[in-house]
């Protein structure tokens, strides 16, 4: 895998958002056509991202087709032409050429030094020669690491997200295998960890292959609450397995032994449905398999306690000599609520929040009690999922 596809775009401050549309719209052209003329096949699901986001603010209009060479040299200095335009809208004069250079950077030579050398040599001999020494120095502090310069504070935010992809793309990745009886929650709970809707989640048996899920080193734009920035900052990737035990797809259980005979993961997390604690013969067979597998950590979640009306401490204890007799030495077992995970994280139901806060600050629903080190007092804590993070960051 490619660690291109773990990074992630600053859409946050991004000088263009404050722009005209028109200048948006051309902004955008003008980005696509380099990213053409410079970008592998890995440019479009980056492009796609960068567009969807901003076009909105073009008024949706779509981004013109490609421009020829000469027409992108013609129209890249009719736009910085008009700058001392964009001043009057309250834009500084080179802002739009800083960030220019780092998306198109970003986009086609992200970690890849003699790629940006080629660009940047472009835009030398397109840009008037008052910005040239700028952008040479902006493309210095972005590869070597030259000090920060407030002459580039307009684009500062992009400048820090750039090393932050840097510092988590030098980050070993780790895998963490979800594993489970068919609706435990497992989609759910890589969902609630990671704070959006990455996995189908429904009442069905609805995944029917391996899928590899990956987080990024910030979210797009999206606004979710993480508790440990270990677990944000490193990256990840959750393998989402099917579920063992559903009778009309024997194949489901083949293909997720398969998977985890592979050993290509740094966890096993086994998601238990709390709604269903003494489980299935099936459900035990299957950790009796998993034991052989303790070489990585094996993790279980007991999931769906926001759903059950019993003593969790007993049930969590029930859990455990169940997994003793079918081979685990000494069983972590964690309560969660994928579902309450989902509204700490602000995905969602922002109206209900409240109410789980509430309901999860109870002494009988406090799931971080069953976690062995302190965690702050808050839904994403009590649901179990600040507790999930950590753990998963230091498996
Ligand atoms: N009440 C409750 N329902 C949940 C929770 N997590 C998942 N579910 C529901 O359980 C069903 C199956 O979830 P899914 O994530 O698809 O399970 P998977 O088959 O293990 O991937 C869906 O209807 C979810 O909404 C939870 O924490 N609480
Ligand atoms: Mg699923």
């Amino acid at each position: 895998m490619s660690v291109q596809k773990l990074i992630s775009f600053p859409f946050v401050n991004h000088p263009i958002v404050t722009a005209p549309p028109d200048t948006i719209s051309d902004y955008l052209n003008i980005l696509f056509s380099l990213a053409e003329r410079f970008g592998d096949e890995s440019v479009t699901e980056k492009w796609s991202k960068f567009h969807s986001r901003f076009s909105n603010g073009s008024n949706g209009k779509a981004v013109a087709p490609v421009l020829s060479d000469d027409d992108l040299v013609a129209k890249i200095r009719k736009f910085i032409s008009r700058w001392p335009f964009f001043r009057r809208q309250g834009l500084r004069s080179k802002t739009l050429c800083y960030a220019l250079v780092c998306d198109i950077l970003f986009i086609t030579a992200f970690n890849n030094v003699h790629q940006a050398q080629k660009i940047i040599d472009y835009l030398q001999n397109v840009v008037p020669k008052s910005y040239q020494n700028k952008i040479k120095q902006l493309t210095e502090i972005l590869y070597n690491d030259a000090p920060f310069n407030p002459a580039f504070d307009s684009v500062k935010t992009l400048v820090e997200y750039w090393h932050l992809n840097l510092k988590f793309c030098a980050k070993p990745l780790k895998r963490i295998l979800m594993t489970g009886t068919t609706s435990a929650g497992k989609s759910s709970l890589i969902n609630a960890l990671l704070g959006k809707d990455v996995c189908r989640f429904q009442n069905a048996v609805c995944t029917d292959e391996v899928k590899k899920i990956y987080n990024k080193p910030f979210q797009d734009g999206i606004e979710c609450s993480v508790f440990s920035e270990n677990f944000a900052q490193t990256p990840l990737c959750f393998i989402d397995t099917p579920g063992i035990n559903a009778a009309q797809f024997p194949e489901h259980h083949k293909i997720t032994c398969e998977e985890i005979s592979k050993g290509e993961y740094d966890a096993i997390m086994c998601v238990v449905n709390g709604t269903q604690i003494d489980g299935s013969t099936d459900e035990y067979k299957h950790f009796e398999y998993i034991a052989k597998f303790q070489h990585a950590k094996i993790i279980f979640a007991v999931n769906k306690l926001d759903d059950f009306d019993d003593d969790i401490n007993k049930a969590i204890e029930r859990v455990r000599v169940s997994l003793v007799k079918t081979g685990i030495a000494n069983p972590v077992v964690y309560p969660v609520s994928a579902k309450a995970g989902r509204i700490a994280k602000k995905m969602t139901l922002e109206d209900k929040y409240a109410a789980y806060e509430a309901d999860f600050a109870k002494p009988r629903l406090r799931l971080s009690q069953y976690y062995d080190f302190a965690l702050p007092e808050s839904l994403l804590s009590h649901c179990g999922i600040a507790g999930l993070e950590k753990i998963i960051a230091e498996a």
